[in-house]
């Protein structure tokens, strides 16, 4: 393991351009419960089956309860090492030849600790748990209460207010995927942190930098599908690899 770690932070320090995708994993060190592993269920739901339209049609309140729950999780935690170096790793290729363009974060995570951790250049694949819009009148808003007042919330027009968030079988918001897939296709190293890597198309980003030329490393507490492509293969605690690639 030391010797990929050696020869992944050499890549990642050579590289002009990198793109890192994160997803559950890496906030897992900041108390945040995963989606698939150990402590992923909630009242053993599981997410696919309250992540979707159907479900919130079909029992808005069960579905804001889940999210009222994840939003009170969340406001505790605090971003860990793992979000910390990456912020740091953006703050650093930023300053070299590659520009802003020299690091691209694209997270599948809803969590905003990314951004509490000071990075910049955060392109959020599956939305914001702390915005919510109008399913009535498509008003959006930021909303950080916690918890939330009324389950389900009303927006003022008098109908539902959903989670800023992307649901099983909803489009990806198009902007950010286009940058997501741009700054894939440029990256010369591309490393996916904390996924299971079973959602799609965030998973396929990996598949689309390495066709256009990028090395691909994985930093994952267990084996991914990915694993079978990747240059680098770390598996542990993202919180305690990624400043050792620093
Ligand atoms: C779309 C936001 C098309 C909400 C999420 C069959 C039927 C129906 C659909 C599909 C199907 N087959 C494929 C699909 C498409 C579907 C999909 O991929 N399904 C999967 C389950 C098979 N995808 C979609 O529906 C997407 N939309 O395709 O639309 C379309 C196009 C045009 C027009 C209409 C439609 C939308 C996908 C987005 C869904 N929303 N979340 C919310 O968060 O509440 S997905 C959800 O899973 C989260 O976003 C999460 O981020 C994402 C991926 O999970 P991970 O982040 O990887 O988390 P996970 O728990 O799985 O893994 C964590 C990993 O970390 C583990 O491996 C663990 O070992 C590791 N770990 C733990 N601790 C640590 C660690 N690693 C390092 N350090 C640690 N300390
Ligand atoms: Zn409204």
């Amino acid at each position: 393991m030391t010797e990929s770690i050696r020869a992944l932070r050499q890549a990642v320090q050579e590289a002009n351009r990198i793109v890192v995708l994160t997803g559950a994993g890496i906030s897992a060190e900041s108390g945040v419960p995963t989606f698939r592993g150990s402590g992923g269920l909630w009242r053993n739901y599981s997410p696919e089956k309250l992540a979707t339209p159907e479900a919130f049609a079909q029992d808005p309140r069960l579905v804001w309860e889940w999210y009222n729950w994840r939003r009170s999780l969340i406001c505790q935690a605090e971003p860990n090492a793992g979000h910390l170096a990456l912020a740091e790793l953006e703050r650093r290729k930023a300053s070299g030849p590659g520009g802003p363009s020299g690091f691209t974060l694209v997270t599948q995570n809803v969590d905003g600790l990314h951004d509490r951790a000071g990075s910049r250049n955060v392109v959020k694949l599956h939305g914001d748990i702390w915005q919510v819009r109008c399913t009535g009148c498509g008003a959006e808003q930021r909303n950080e209460q916690v918890p939330l007042a009324n389950l389900p919330p009303r927006c003022a027009c008098g109908a539902w207010l959903r989670p800023g968030v992307v649901w099983f079988g909803e489009p990806l918001p198009e902007a950010e995927w286009d940058r997501a897939v741009e700054a894939s296709s440029k990256a010369q190293v591309f490393l996916a942190v904390g996924t299971s890597a079973v959602v799609y198309p965030a998973a396929g980003l990996a598949e689309l930098a390495q066709a256009a030329g990028a090395r691909l490393a994985i930093v994952n507490a267990e084996p991914t599908p990915l694993d079978a492509l990747a240059d680098w293969v770390l598996h542990g605690k993202s919180g305690e690899l990624l400043p050792r690639l620093l």
